[in-house]
């Protein structure tokens, strides 16, 4: 780990030794297989240690991720908010993973000052801000989970690892890599994988539970988005899908549907730069990926109110879709040297 220093571990050991109260694990909105594989592997680690762990989720999460339920009690806040907010409040310890910035609690941010105990985070992602006593931010890392499996092995708890915290944490790795395709400079994520496998996991099926497992309506919902919304811009080697909420009503819309999607265009010949725009209630949601150098968390940071990432980031823009696809396409221009570059 290249930020964080033994101090900062030290002291996440003591607490976890000291004080045998709750421990909460919340990932953030909308989680995704890096957010629940790392927040399901550090609440069996918790619980192999002996402490008393739930997961508390801001909302719900896809269910083509749901296999990895069972054996940790997960309270989704929106469902059930009495119960998430009375663990969240009591709990001696509330660790937050994969993401760096407390509006990615979305309702439970309100939470935060309330909270008694000590609050750490523990993420991949750029320039955390600061809202909890302990922070643990490795950028380098591919994945939370990557991270996760370092920290648990840097506090000596590498013995409460079982198999299913295995494979909560190759799920993150490989959701957080599109299976290993992007994000694996790091030496160390190889000798994660590599111990990972010790533990019997079958990667095959994590694979085909993730991936094969798409709804008729997904799967439909990507054919129309390809055949008919998707624009490809040479001159700029990018393209765009621009999706309005009637359109998702047409294929029977399900939170995760589009999960995915906004790397699509990427594998297509000499794109470098995808973006996905989609309609929500007050809002377009914004998706950004790149291959090579473009950076699409500053380009998302300048335009979008967003983050990230450099090869994948997120944001969001008031105002119509059409309104949103013009502010991009007009962009483009002064970011042509980059992605002739990238
Ligand atoms: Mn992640």
């Amino acid at each position: 780990m290249e930020n964080t220093d033994t101090k900062i571990l030290e002291d996440v050991l003591d607490l976890l030794t000291t004080d045998d109260g709750a421990v909460a694990v919340v990932p953030h909105s909308n989680p995704d297989g890096d957010a629940i594989g790392s927040a399901y592997a550090l609440a069996t680690v918790l619980r192999n240690a002996g402490k008393n762990v739930k997961i508390v989720t801001p909302n719900d999460y896809p269910a083509f991720l749901g296999w990895l339920n069972g054996e940790i009690d997960i309270i989704n806040y929106l469902k059930n908010k009495d119960v998430a907010k009375n663990y969240i409040l009591n709990s001696s310890l509330v660790f937050f993973v994969d993401f760096n910035e407390p509006g990615r609690l979305d309702n439970m941010e309100k939470m935060l000052p309330f909270i008694k105990g000590k609050k750490i985070l523990i993420d991949h992602h750029p320039d955390p801000k600061s809202f909890c006593e302990y922070t643990i931010s490795e950028p380098t890392y591919s994945s939370t989970a990557e991270l996760i499996y370092d920290v648990v092995k840097a506090i000596g708890w590498e013995s409460f690892i079982d198999k299913r915290t295995a494979e909560a944490l190759y799920l993150g790795m490989m959701t957080d890599t599109g299976s290993f395709s992007y994000g694996t400079s790091r030496p160390g994520l190889y000798r994660a994988l590599s111990s990972l496998m010790t533990y019997g996991i079958d990667t095959e099926t994590i694979h085909s539970l993730v991936y094969d497992n798409f709804s008729v309506n997904r799967f439909r919902l990507l054919g129309y988005c390809l055949q008919h919304k998707m624009v490809i811009l040479p001159e700029f080697r990018t393209a765009y899908i621009a999706i309005t909420d009637n359109e998702l009503k047409m294929f029977g819309f399900v939170p995760g549907d589009t999960e995915g999607f906004v790397n699509v265009p990427l594998s297509i010949h000499n794109i470098v730069f995808s973006a996905l725009f989609i309609e929500k209630e007050n809002y377009i949601k914004a998706s950004f990926r790149s291959k090579g150098s473009f950076p699409v968390n500053s380009f998302s940071a300048s335009h979008f109110s967003g983050g990230g990432h450099l090869n994948a980031s997120g944001g969001e823009s008031k105002g119509s879709i059409e309104k949103v696809i013009e502010q991009f396409t007009q962009l483009l221009p002064q970011y042509q040297d980059l992605l002739n570059n990238a």
